[in-house]
């Protein structure tokens, strides 16, 4: 294994340079109360304690211990100029002790902020690093480089900076603020270390290389890794390998060999979604040629049609599989924010592997969120005809995971729909899930009041399109809450279905103000926020139900209370 001179130098000579002494300043909150008692705050969902968090950041398993670090305002529950990296470890991904900030502004390349970035393990040496980008003194955006101080504290609490940071200022060809969001690295088969780094210029979005032979010295590539017109930044790129074989196990970002495919990720600000592209990696070239190119319509594969942003997956050599999280932000105002006392949430990690039809990328909740799973119920071969409305009771329906197999009638007789430039937000509300329909609407109604006036449904419609069947997944949020202040969307998206399908499955992780989704055994996911005047802790019920003329059958049921997830301060664990 190369040795990275530079680096060495670096662990072992104590620079004394200012990192991550910030303490979450309670105090400077501009709101006090504890936000425990709220009805919107989650109960295993991460989230600091208090104050803003948005995009998860360097996320990565080191020597037992699994780190989240986030972008974090620990002034205000509001974005703002001095955005630091809060930190947080844990042994199970779900339990979580909050630590000090791991990177605060310290030096003029990072005195306006602390943004983006990712972790990257040195393989031989078991070194982490971390790229981050930094607002520099005159605002641009730079990338740097920093190392835990002592590599023995299995927490890695402290994070010094490289003296000589930054590492990579805006080359040519792209905006001095717009230039950021350093992937996490990935090493050539030349022993040289690549990343990407999401930019701008004009109108054309792009993702950038860039290699280095040490880490510390980065060489950009005169060539766009890959460039998209008329999209604004790319923000948060993420690349990394996929088994071909539908193997659910997860492969190390420097993989390439023939049994992979690749997959670049790019959150682009405009749409304010996170997509996909599955291709190539034409690694003797240096660049991603996708199967299908950016198209900004609704065919476009995203990890999530609801809200599920600056997302970031990272390789768990412990369980040998990737993982993926993202930025779940709120939906009410900033003044909400602001009374909260807090804003956004992470999603719950998922395993993200290739379906096995090599078109899509699967999306499941890690195996250790079942650790949380309480009172269960379950309901088996339950017919429900045109109209049904079967309530799953005997659970906290306001804290619980649901998992329903729904057994289809014969696909032919369902209604024609060309899918073709149609918008599926558009339709998920013109197909309201009270609206009749012939197979389906049917799915869950979660954080539902009693009487159904509020609710949330995620529901299914099954289509006969051209060659082909379709399925058309919602997340129908306009009934969600009787509160007017708040964005909601239908969301939606339609994708193939298998012509002999039998069942269709889906689990949604119900979480107070959250519900994330899994459709299609994954294939399929939409996370939203909701904020329900009526369905609140005990108030909140949850039902099953169809409207569609032909009868669908719940052919298993499980429905789980959820414990509450520990996460606090070191030393003073208390509950979120
Ligand atoms: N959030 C960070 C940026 C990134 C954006 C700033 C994505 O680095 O581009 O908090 O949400």
């Amino acid at each position: 294994m190369k040795i990275i001179p530079e680096l060495l130098l670096f662990v072992i000579v104590p620079f004394l340079l200012n990192s991550g002494n910030g303490i979450e300043t309670s105090t400077h909150s501009i709101n006090n109360r504890t936000p425990e008692k709220q009805p919107y705050r989650t109960s295993y969902h991460f989230q600091p304690r208090q104050n803003w968090m948005n995009d998860p950041n360097g996320p990565m398993y080191y020597k037992g211990v699994y780190h989240l670090f986030y972008q974090h305002n620990p002034e205000a529950a509001t974005f703002g100029d001095r955005i630091v990296w809060g930190h947080s470890v844990s042994y199970d991904l779900i339990n979580w002790i909050h630590l000090n900030n791991a990177i605060e502004p310290s030096g003029p390349y990072d005195n306006n902020s602390c943004w983006s970035g990712s972790a990257t393990i040195i393989p031989g040496k078991e070194q982490p690093v971390i790229l981050y980008t930094g607002i520099d003194d005159k605002k641009h955006q730079v990338q740097n480089l920093a190392m835990p101080r002592n590599l023995s504290d299995p927490f890695l609490r402290e994070w010094i900076k490289h003296p000589q940071n930054p590492v990579m200022s805006p080359p040519s060809g792209v905006e001095v603020n717009n230039f950021r969001d350093p992937s996490t690295a990935w090493q050539g088969k030349d022993g040289k270390w690549r990343v990407v780094i999401g930019a701008q210029n004009g109108d054309e979005g792009k993702t950038i290389l860039y290699q280095s032979e040490d880490f510390v010295n980065w060489k950009v590539d005169p060539n766009p890794f890959y460039a998209s017109d008329n999209t604004g930044v790319c923000e948060c790129p993420d690349f990394f390998p996929v088994n071909i074989s539908g193997s659910k196990n997860g492969v190390d970002t420097s993989v390439q060999n023939p049994s992979v495919r690749h997959v670049l990720k790019i959150s682009y600000l405009r749409k304010q979604h996170d997509y996909y592209f599955l291709g190539k990696y034409v690694s003797d070239q240096e660049n991603f040629i996708p199967d299908v190119r950016f198209t900004g319509t609704s065919s476009d594969l995203r990890y999530d049609y609801g809200k599920f942003y600056a997302s970031k997956s990272f390789f768990d050599y412990a369980k040998n599989r990737r993982i993926l999280w993202g930025w779940v932000n709120e939906s009410d105002s900033t003044q909400d924010d602001i009374e909260k006392g807090w804003a956004g949430l992470q999603s719950i990690p998922r395993q993200v592997w290739l379906d096995k039809s090599g078109k899509r990328l699967v999306q499941w909740p890690i195996e250790e969120v079942e650790k949380l799973r309480d009172k269960h119920i379950s309901i088996m071969g339950e017919k429900l005809v045109y109209g049904s409305n079967l309530e799953v009771s005997g659970i906290t329906a306001s804290q619980a995971d649901v998992e329903v197999l729904f057994e289809l009638p014969e696909l032919q007789s369902a209604e024609f729909l060309d899918p073709d430039g149609v918008d599926p937000q558009l339709l998920c509300s013109q197909e309201d899930a009270s609206r009749s329909g012939i197979i389906g609407p049917f799915g869950l109604l979660a954080l539902a009041s009693k009487d159904l006036k509020e609710h949330t449904a995620i529901f299914f419609k099954i289509y006969r399109a051209p060659n082909r069947y379709v399925g058309l997944m919602c997340n129908d949020q306009r009934r969600s809450s009787f509160r007017h202040d708040l964005d909601k969307t239908a969301y939606g998206t339609i994708f193939d279905i298998d012509p002999n399908l039998k069942n269709i499955s889906l689990r949604s992780l119900i979480d107070h103000s959250i519900i994330e989704s899994f459709g299609d055994e994954g294939r399929v996911c939409i996370t939203s926020r909701v904020y329900p005047s009526l369905a609140i802790d005990k108030d909140a019920h949850l039902y099953a139900f169809n409207n569609g003329s032909q009868s669908v059958v719940v052919s298993k049921l499980n429905a789980w209370s959820m414990k509450q997830a520990e996460i606090g301060r070191e030393g003073n664990i208390s509950y979120t």
